[in-house]
């Protein structure tokens, strides 16, 4: 069973639903009613947590062929009919999560649990039942997998549909934005939470979020309807802090409309994705990235090398072909044109039956207007080509370029009909809140996010998950 990444769930190698073969899915741009991804259903409230956590912990570790003790099933079993149990008597008022609870306590807690339910030594040393067992990617169930589980468990994901590498990368996001996070954090919570915000007050959340990348726009926007609903209720600190989540999440979500979350390319059909963007924005970095999740998650996956103005631009993207097992289809000649690489490309995908073509351009031509011409001329040929592939246009975006990458990006967005944003280098000296400012001002979905240089550092974006990783303590 494959674990597609851009649906986020464990599935058959060729799952093809109906609704994937619709005529809808025929059409030329993602369909606007795909399959939700996102989890839909209600965000687990009083459920526990912790058993939650240990049962995804069980799965994970099946799931990677490593056996587990066996008193660990058992024991699992027992306390997650104790939690179905509970949800349907919930108590009376909700657990304090994880992160809210003293260090103390969550210390208590994570010793508890490793010596009661989850000896590491067994997690390490056994042998495996099938297979060879990667030791490097066993996970500690620690304070890093509670958080993870938690911002998991509260999409009402199943504990049985969590991947290992989910776990990992919300850590990785977590980090990744942690600058940002703990500047804004404790801050704010010593500002919301004490009625009505003053003017100090308002103007200190304001230097927060402008500090953060957040923009002014939006900035301005999110304040207003804080101070709203402060004045109509009295909220402590840590509902303040939810309502502000809820917030950035409905304005990270507004593009969306009745999109599906995630962009998932359709199986058994042509998709084109457009990788478009500045020079050094990530963008054959994000390629490859991409073509690895494409693999990963089942894909037949091909590469066209189209931006030929660098010389080694095709050498690069044709390494990152190697990285992820893909191939790549270029031109040899230099400054060979790039919408007849593309042309050659789209006769390769069709000739196999590929399901994902990623088209790699240039970031730089002799000047900017040679530069969108090109875009387009590349999104024409496209268009008249594969007029039955379902074709994404997506801009590359450096979040630490903050409010200057915004205003390289409106040119781009204005060509070759871009559809959503790649908002890569989130794991340096980015500020997190950029991605906010990106949403509003483009008014165009993030559909993946890029922290770090590695070729697993890129996972499809959920609003949820960044504010979390964005805003909790
Ligand atoms: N830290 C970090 N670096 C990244 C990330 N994505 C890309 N980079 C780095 O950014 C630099 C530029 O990446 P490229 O993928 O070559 O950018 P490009 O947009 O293809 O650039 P051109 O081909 O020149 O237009 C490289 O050094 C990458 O390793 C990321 O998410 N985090
Ligand atoms: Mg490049």
């Amino acid at each position: 069973m494959a674990f597609n990444w851009f649906r986020r769930t464990f599935e058959q190698a060729e799952p093809a639903t109906a609704q994937e073969q619709s005529p809808d899915s025929a059409s030329k741009t993602a369909p606007a009613d795909a399959q939700p991804l996102q989890p839909t259903s209600q965000p687990v409230v009083n459920t526990d947590l912790l058993s939650w956590a240990k049962a995804a912990y069980t799965n994970i570790q099946h799931k990677q062929a490593v056996p587990v003790p066996e008193a660990m099933p058992e024991q699992v079993a027992s306390e997650t009919s104790e939690t179905t149990e509970e949800a349907h008597n919930p108590p009376p008022s909700e657990a304090v999560p994880f992160w809210m609870q003293s260090a103390e306590q969550i210390q208590a807690r994570v010793a508890e649990l490793s010596a009661n339910a989850l000896p590491e030594e067994s997690a390490v040393e056994p042998q495996p039942v099938v297979g060879k067992v990667n030791k490097k990617s066993l996970l500690a169930f620690d304070q890093e997998f509670l958080w993870s589980a938690e911002v998991l468990a509260k999409q009402g994901r199943k504990p049985e549909d969590i991947s290992a590498e989910e776990i990992t990368w919300l850590n990785r996001l977590r980090v990744g934005l942690g600058k940002t996070r703990l500047s804004l954090v404790n801050q704010l919570k010593g500002l919301v939470g004490m009625g009505p915000l003053s003017a100090d007050a308002v103007e200190d959340i304001e230097a927060l979020l402008l500090q953060a990348d957040v923009g002014v726009q939006a900035t301005d926007r999110i304040i207003q309807t804080l101070q709203d609903k402060l004045r109509a209720e009295v909220l402590p600190p840590a509902e303040a802090i939810a309502y502000l989540k809820q917030l950035l999440r409905e304005t990270l979500d507004a593009p969306l409309a009745n999109r599906s979350p995630y962009l998932i390319p359709v199986k058994n059909q042509l998709n084109i994705w457009l990788i478009t963007g500045v020079n050094g924005a990530g963008k054959t970095t994000t390629i490859g990235k991409l073509a690895r999740l494409a693999v990963k998650s089942g894909y037949k996956t091909l590469i066209a090398a189209a931006d030929t103005f660098r010389a080694a631009a095709v050498d690069q993207v044709k390494t990152w072909g190697d990285r992820s097992g893909v191939e790549v289809i270029a031109n040899p000649v230099p400054n060979a044109d790039p919408a007849a690489v593309v042309f050659d490309a789209i006769n390769s995908a069709q000739a196999r039956g590929t399901e994902l073509l990623l088209v790699d351009t240039a970031g730089r031509l002799q000047n900017k207007k040679n530069l969108m011409d090109e875009l387009s001329k590349i999104r024409r040929i496209i268009d008249k080509k594969a007029d039955h592939a379902i074709v994404e246009s997506l801009l590359v975006l450096d979040a630490t370029l903050g409010q200057n990458g915004l205003r390289q990006a409106e040119v781009f967005a204005q060509s070759a009909g871009v559809g959503g944003i790649i908002l890569t280098k989130l794991d340096g000296t980015a500020r997190g809140g950029v991605a906010i400012a990106v949403v509003q001002q483009l008014q165009l979905p993030i559909r993946f996010i890029g922290a770090g240089e590695g070729i697993e550092d890129m996972r499809p974006f959920s609003s949820y998950e960044f504010v979390e990783a964005l805003l909790s303590g």
